[in-house]
This record gives structure tokens, C-alpha cells and sequence, in this order.
């Protein structure tokens, strides 16, 4: 077999044990004649093809996942330890697989707009990079989708990796990876924002002048699931008392923040975005934007069946929710409302920044221009939708203060991609030592965060609501 007939092959649709043979003996072949193509085995294949999820045994859904199931599976890698991927595209459109807060190269990084290659429609592509810092952190698509609700972070192509230190994580009894899904998106101009009850913050950036005009369309959802499965059709997680729970929940999904609770437990946060928080804390209820991620400790001390799930009725009954249940407990499982309390990063952190203010500061607004794309909204930043050209411009090695000002009267959860950020201050609250890689802005709110820039190269930065990235809500920093 020669070098061309391997390109063609990498160019075929293949699927299969028989695709994989035939890769990996050119690969085995071509290993001494070019590295042009892939040599040896790759460490890890992730095939992006139609899968069906079952959501309950009466609703049965069809998407786009990743090694025939969604969400994709749970990997596990060393931080520090380089990995090879090979990533096999068996649908006909041109995909992307970002791997949400790893602090890997642009080319690596799955996002158009880094430059990072797409993987073409029945084609191949390789990546290596070195998985860190060790955490929770996730995959998924970062291909546009625009209008059409079955591409991108729509489908079911998401997945958790939790990138291991070998540190001991403490002496838990069960440990659970649980995502959070929306499926069967739809416009809709009824948006209720019950979920983003990061509304009792003072509206300190609430403009000055406010447009009227109608919203354009947004999306929606009335189809949920933790996992693949909807509350009350997947097995329960079965406890026993006095057990310890370790659960690492991820908002996978690309419409909504979500607000959740464990039913008859308190929540102790031990880390957000897979960064150890200075100071764990318990809470009724967690608040998670799209794209955050938390993991937090329970201790099983009350008896029972019960709900972990969406705070939202709807939500939860339409099937956001996972039930928890004691051994020799045989009840309905049950609800309790948590105590209604507004989100506050703040708890989880110290008082003050680790680091001095940085003299260097970006200082962004972002507003809604209503139904300025036919039936759709428009986002901008300091006044304009992507692309950016050279205003976002980093030094290596310098430190930066990004302040983010939403002049919207929807929670953003805003995300920067490759590096990480300390949250020092929210509309007006200062805190410290929280490390993360995405912030829920409130509504008329102000976050602000610090980085350095040490990650040459560009750098995506936007909202992780898909339909508001898609639509001008985004910015490329680039390094001078
Ligand atoms: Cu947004």
C-alpha cells in the first residue's frame, strides 16, 4: 500500500473493525515511510456517527454521538502524559471536538476560529496533545450550528475526561459522572428564566438606554435527561446509609443554565470547572452554567427514595433528574424544594485575589441587538458581533483583568478557551482563589476575572449558549 492509497483510505467511509484493520496496518506500514499519515496506533479512536439514545423505553431519540453512544464515554487520562486520538468522522458534516478547559495548543483545540483542522465529513484526523491540568474537564462539538438544531453542541456529541494527578481524592464509598441534557431542540419565543436566578445581584450594569423591540426566536427544550436517561427510567444510584458520594456534574447542555438539588441532602462543593475550591462548602441547590462543571461530596445520612434533579417542576418531570436510593427503601421517590437562595461563587473562595490587580484590562460589554438576523437575535461585544480583528491582543507572560459588563437581560455563561481564570470580583462582590474556565455573568450583572497569557496562540472566547455563539457572541484573543 502506498502513501496515497492510505490518504484515500483516510478519506473513505470506513467504519467498523474492518476500517480500524485496515488503518492500522497502513499505519503499521507507513510508519517507516512518512509521518504524514498516522504510524502507530493511536491511544484512544473517537468515532462521531448516528446514535440512537434511549431516552426511556417509550422515547427513543435519534443524534449524532460518539462511539455509539451519548453521551460519549467517560475518559480517563494521566495528566502530563501526551495522548494521541484519532478522531473518525462517519457523518457528512465537517466536525470539531473541543476539549473544554485542557490547556492544549490552538491546533489541538477543536475550534474553527483557533484554526484547529476539522475533521471532514467521512474522513480522519489525528490529535496528540498532554491532558491537564488534572480535573474534571469535557468534550464535545464546537461546529457551528446556526439554524439548524441537529449540528454542533445540539447533538449528543459530549462527553466528561477527567484527567488524573494520582492524587488520592479522598475516601469516597461511590463515585458518579453525571451530565446534564437538553434534546429535541426547538424555537421558541417563550423563554422562561427561571433557571437563571442569578437575578437578586444588584443590576449594576443595567443600560442606561434599554431596547424595546421584541426578542428574536431562542431555543428551547422539553425533552431532559442526566446521562442518557430521563428521571425515573435509568437504574437508581443505590446507596447505603453512611455511605460518601463523590459526583461530578457537567451542564453538557447547549441551551440553558441549570439549578440542581439532591432532595434530603445537602451539596458540599469541593470543586468547580474540576479546579479544588480554597473552601468546600455545602449548598441546598448548585447553579451551573452551560458548560460549568462541580464536584461535590454528599454523605447518604438520610434514609429514603429520592430526586436528585432539575429545581425547575417542568424540567425535573420532563425528565432532568436521577433517583437516589437507600437499600431496603422501597417508596415513590420524592421532591423536596431547596431553600431558594441566589447563586454566590463567592462562598466557595477566599475574600481577595491571590495576585495583585493586573495593570493590563479588557474591558467588554455585551448586548442583545433583538431579531437583527431575520427572526434571530444578534450578540455583541463593545458594540459589534464576531470577528474581532485586533482588539483583544495578549502579551506572553503578562497578566490580565477581563471585565465582563451584560447589558442583556439573559446569564451568560461565558468561557475562555486554553487558559484559566481566577474570579475576582460579581457585580461588585469581590472574591478569590476560585480557578476556573467559565462564568455565569448575571443578568444587567459584571463578572471579572484575571489570567495570565501564557498560552500562545489564539484563543476563543464566548458565550457557551450555542445559538447566542453562533449568532456573533464570541472573540478571538490572539497573542502579539
Ligand atoms: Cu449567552
Amino acid at each position: 500500500m502506498n502513501r496515497r492509497d492510505v490518504l484515500k483510505l483516510g478519506g473513505m467511509a470506513l467504519g467498523g473493525a474492518g476500517a480500524s484493520r485496515v488503518l492500522a496496518q497502513a499505519g503499521m506500514h507507513m510508519a517507516s515511510a512518512s509521518d504524514a499519515v498516522p504510524q502507530a496506533k493511536a491511544d484512544f479512536e473517537l468515532r462521531i456517527a448516528p446514535v440512537q439514545v434511549e431516552l426511556a423505553p417509550s422515547r427513543i431519540l435519534s443524534t449524532i454521538g460518539y462511539n455509539g453512544t451519548a453521551p460519549g464515554p467517560l475518559l480517563r487520562r494521566r495528566a502530563g502524559k501526551p495522548v494521541t486520538v484519532d478522531i473518525v468522522n462517519e457523518t457528512d458534516t465537517p466536525e470539531l471536538v473541543h476539549w473544554h478547559g485542557m490547556l492544549i495548543p490552538a491546533e489541538a483545540d477543536g475550534t474553527e476560529e483557533e484554526g484547529s483542522p476539522y475533521v471532514p465529513p467521512h474522513g480522519r484526523a489525528r490529535v496528540t496533545f498532554t491532558p491537564g491540568p488534572a480535573g474534571l474537564r469535557w468534550y464535545h462539538s464546537h461546529a457551528m450550528a446556526m439554524d439548524d438544531l441537529r449540528k454542533g453542541a445540539y447533538s449528543g456529541q459530549f462527553g466528561m475526561v477527567y484527567v488524573e494527578d494520582g492524587k488520592d481524592r479522598g475516601a469516597y464509598d461511590q463515585e458518579h459522572f453525571l451530565a446534564l441534557r437538553d434534546w429535541e431542540p426547538f424555537f421558541s419565543s417563550q423563554m422562561d428564566d427561571d433557571d437563571d436566578d442569578t437575578h437578586d445581584g444588584p443590576m449594576l450594569e443595567k443600560p442606561p438606554e434599554m431596547n424595546n423591540d421584541p426578542d428574536g426566536l431562542e431555543v428551547s427544550s422539553t425533552t431532559y435527561s442526566i446521562n442518557d436517561k430521563a428521571l425515573g427510567a435509568g437504574e437508581p444510584i443505590h446507596v447505603k446509609e453512611g455511605q460518601r458520594l463523590l459526583l461530578h456534574l457537567c451542564n453538557a447542555s447547549a441551551i440553558e443554565n441549570r439549578r440542581i438539588a439532591l432532595a434530603g441532602h445537602s451539596l458540599r462543593v469541593v470543586s468547580l470547572d474540576g479546579n479544588a475550591v480554597p473552601r468546600p462548602q455545602s449548598v441546598d441547590s448548585l447553579f451551573l452554567g452551560a458548560g460549568e462543571r462541580a464536584s461535590v461530596e454528599v454523605t447518604m445520612n438520610h434514609p429514603g427514595v429520592w430526586i436528585l434533579g432539575s429545581t425547575e417542576k417542568t424540567v425535573r418531570e420532563q425528565g432532568l433528574g436521577v433517583v437516589v436510593e437507600y437499600a431496603g427503601q422501597h417508596k415513590t421517590p420524592q421532591w423536596v424544594n431547596p431553600k431558594k437562595a441566589p447563586w454566590d461563587y463567592s462562598v466557595f473562595g477566599t475574600g481577595t485575589p491571590t495576585q495583585p490587580a493586573p495593570k493590563n484590562v479588557i474591558d467588554m460589554t455585551f448586548q442583545k441587538l433583538p431579531r437583527a438576523q431575520g427572526k434571530f437575535n444578534v450578540w455583541t461585544v463593545n458594540g459589534k458581533p464576531y470577528p474581532h480583528e485586533n482588539e483583544f491582543v495578549l502579551q506572553r507572560g503578562e497578566r490580565y483583568r477581563l471585565i465582563m459588563r451584560n447589558w442583556s437581560d439573559d446569564a451568560h455563561p461565558m468561557h475562555l478557551h486554553r487558559h484559566l481564570w481566577e474570579l475576582v470580583e460579581m457585580s461588585g462582590k469581590p472574591m478569590g482563589g476560585l480557578i476556573k474556565d467559565t462564568v455565569v455573568v448575571p443578568y444587567y450583572g459584571r463578572a471579572v476575572v484575571d489570567f495570565t497569557a501564557d498560552q500562545p496562540g489564539l484563543s476563543l472566547f464566548h458565550c457557551h449558549i450555542q445559538q447566542h455563539m453562533d449568532y456573533g457572541f464570541k472573540a478571538l484573543f490572539r497573542y502579539a
